[in-house]
């Protein structure tokens, strides 16, 4: 293919920047599929082809999408929020380009950037660090919370293993990533403030994009927003009391007009199906059963279309 044929393909395909290898990787390409969006090419490949749809999948580091969709490399990315805001602060100092349109989070990646020290060491608040080492892979998110604050440090750079620098004299705290705060206790640390929190977004080149490239956008954002929704929606089926139709409406999370059927030879009861569009929990499930319902069954819903 000559770099004219590519250009011309680049202006039809839609091209989106994903986490090659990470965190956020399984879920994203859980979240691609479910648009309908079929890669069979290997993960080590830099770009992949869709089969059935004209979009490119550009596998690369997650601190490279937001420069890549900045730059207008690619159409779309996902990216976690803070690798978002980290970039968006570091391309500011550096004079580039920072405009970018945030399409929707993706309720996954959740994490908090958090500052944690010592496990022995005493806390009195974010102005105890006035003056000290704090290691980071952030520095300008934690910057920007210590300068509201008045309060100056001194950052220590590090890309990884953040959490070994107070042990190993690098630094008195640190401000790093804590999902469920494993690594922190299992080094002696613990966390003392939130700074910032973040899951996977995808965002878009700020331009308007090429009718076929909208075309395609257009096809997969509701798409989208169907498997999001379809996340959390569960599909509810039980025997009830008829009387206690209004009360189950009531607990049902999200719920909206069920439907009811007869029951062949049980006047007094209704077979009852509903969609629950929030997280239904076992507490809801056991209030049901006291209001006299049966056979409650939950399933799963895998896409969904309003
Ligand atoms: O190679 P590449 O540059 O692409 O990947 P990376 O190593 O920079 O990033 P990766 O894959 O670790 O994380 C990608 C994104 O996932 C982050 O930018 C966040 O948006 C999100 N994310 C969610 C997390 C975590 N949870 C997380 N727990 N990123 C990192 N961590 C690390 C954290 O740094 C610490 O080392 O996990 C450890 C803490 O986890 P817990 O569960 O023990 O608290
Ligand atoms: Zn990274």
């Amino acid at each position: 293919m000559s770099a004219s044929d590519n250009q011309r393909d680049g202006a039809r395909r839609l091209r989106i920047a994903i986490q090659k290898s990470g965190r956020l990787t399984d879920d994203t390409e859980r979240l691609l599929s479910g648009c309908g969006i079929r890669i069979t090419e290997r993960r080590d490949h830099l770009l992949a082809h869709a089969e059935n749809m004209p979009i490119d999948i550009l596998r690369v580091r997650d601190d490279d999408i937001p420069g890549l969709v900045m730059d207008h490399v690619v159409d779309l990315g996902i990216v976690g929020q803070n690798v978002l805001e980290e970039t968006i602060m570091e391309r500011e100092v550096d004079g580039l380009p920072t405009a970018y349109r945030e399409i929707m989070p993706l309720g996954f990646g959740e994490c908090r950037l958090a500052v944690a020290i010592p496990t022995e060491r005493a806390w009195g608040g974010l102005p105890d660090l006035d003056g000290q080492k704090i290691a980071t892979t952030y520095p300008y998110l934690l910057r920007r919370v210590m300068r509201e604050q008045g309060i100056k440090f001194k950052p220590v750079l590090l890309t990884g293993s953040v959490e070994v620098a107070p042990r190993a004299g690098l630094a008195d705290a640190i401000c790093d990533l804590v999902c469920t705060g494993a690594t922190l206790q299992s080094n002696g640390l613990r966390e003392v403030e939130t700074i910032y929190r973040s899951e996977a977004v995808l965002i878009a080149r700020d331009q308007e994009l090429y009718p076929e490239k909208q075309e395609v956008l257009d096809l997969i954002l509701p798409r989208l927003r169907g498997v999001l929704a379809a996340r959390e929606s569960k599909y509810i089926m039980m025997n009830a009391p008829r009387e206690a139709l209004p009360q189950i409406k009531r607990i049902i999370p999200g719920a909206e007009n069920p439907s009811i059927i007869e029951l062949e030879g049980d006047p007094g009861r209704v077979a009852v199906h509903v969609v629950s569009r929030e997280k239904l929990f076992w507490e809801t499930l056991e209030s049901l059963k006291e209001l006299g319902a049966t056979s409650i069954l939950v399933v799963p819903i895998e896409k969904m279309l309003d």
